[in-house]
């Protein structure tokens, strides 16, 4: 299966209500989408690179840039028997995790297609329907976001995320757990804190979390492993956690006692499952991250999610909670016990509705020119 054509798509995307993090508010959310064609075949990828260099480096248009320049043209024409043959092509090309992780994607999703096969057969997954929540942007104040907690679990969702900064992280963590004094909630800082100014958290410590994800900068793992000792809730990583050899060093130094794994983030579906892998080697509970994926993405999120180590919730929601229009033709809905049905069909098991995607699409450039 020779890949002889790639088409790019970078997409804009409205979403429904605002998304506030400690690193910006947005409400369109840039991607790109990526259709590989393979003899009659064609797969797509998503590269949940945005448009500013916020959550990484990567931007929408660097991750162009990197595809259109370098690991496009090392792929045509290339047969790969396997995902990780894919990985060492791309090795060439020091960093851009998600772009790789989006032509990895579209790869799988051609394979699965010529098998006949899921992505969750292909990766090896256990769950039909995965278990998932909702991650919960920063509100206007700490009332607000209880309403919005509130109406995401009359929606049926029983795990929730709320993001925190400084400033606005204890007050608003107590509200919701006065509120809701059962719920299953956790808290994302996004890197918005040091070491010092990481103290001002120690009352999260009493308010039962799951866990408490990336407070520290993203290249520090030796301050997370700090920060851990002296909290009793388990430290998450995200945003440090680039590949296996990482996940190994933070586990090793006791940086983290949780791994949120994002397949885009690790440069591709392979790298995500060989840190689940490390990590149900190791009994650490591992869940799937979120980027505000499309349909696309999410699909892929819900294979990896179904593999046997991931046994915390995922940031993996329905349709209806992110875009005006999504770009595929299936749309994701909860079932009433908080899970998300994994797609059955060859591949990723969505289709991409073109008319969506002309809609979506800001610009377009297909390989070979
Ligand atoms: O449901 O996809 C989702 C959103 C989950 O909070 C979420 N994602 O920091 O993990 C994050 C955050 C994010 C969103 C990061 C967009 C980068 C871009």
């Amino acid at each position: 299966m020779k890949i002889n054509r790639v088409t790019l798509h970078h997409l804009s995307m409205e979403l429904r209500s605002p998304f506030e993090t400690s690193f910006g508010r947005t409400l369109k959310r840039e991607s790109i989408l990526l259709l590989v064609e393979a003899g009659d075949l064609t797969g797509y990828g998503e590269c949940v690179a945005d448009r500013d260099p916020g959550y990484s480096y990567e931007t929408a248009g660097t991750a162009w840039h990197i595809l259109r320049d370098f690991l496009i043209p090392s792929v045509l024409g290339v047969e790969f028997e396997d995902a990780h043959e894919m990985q060492r092509r791309m090795a060439g090309v020091r960093g851009h995790p998600m772009a790789k992780a989006g032509l990895e994607m579209a790869w799988w999703d051609l394979e699965g297609k010529r098998m006949g096969r899921s992505l969750r057969q292909l990766l090896g997954g256990v769950y039909d329907r995965v278990a998932v929540g909702v991650s919960i942007g920063i509100q206007e104040s700490p009332q607000e976001l209880v309403k919005v907690v509130g109406g995401y679990l009359s929606e049926g969702y029983s795990r929730v995320k709320i993001k925190i900064k400084p400033e606005r992280d204890v007050a608003d963590t107590q509200a919701v757990r006065e509120a809701f004094p059962d719920l299953r909630l956790q808290v994302d800082a996004n890197s918005a804190y040091t070491l010092e100014t990481a103290e001002s958290l120690a009352p999260l410590d009493e308010l039962d979390l799951l866990l408490i994800e990336q407070p520290l900068a993203e290249d520090d793992l030796w301050d997370h492993s700090r920060l851990q000792a002296r909290f009793t809730t388990p430290i998450c990583l995200d945003e440090s956690i680039l590949s296996a050899r990482h996940a190994r060093q933070a586990l090793e130094m006791k940086a983290c006692r949780i791994i949120n794994i994002k397949a885009g983030r690790v440069g591709g579906l392979s790298q995500a499952v060989a840190i689940h892998n490390l990590c149900l080697s190791q009994g650490i509970p591992v869940w799937c991250g979120g980027m505000l994926e499309t349909g696309v993405g999410r699909a892929a999120n819900l294979a990896l999610a179904s593999l046997p180590g991931f046994t915390l919730p995922g940031d993996i929601s329905a349709s209806r909670r992110y875009y005006l229009e999504d770009i595929t033709g299936e749309l994701f809905s909860l079932n009433p016990d908080s899970t998300i049905t994994v797609p059955d069909a060859p591949g990723l098991g969505v289709n991409v509705d073109a008319r969506a995607l002309e809609r979506a699409s800001l610009a377009r450039i297909t390989l070979p020119e």
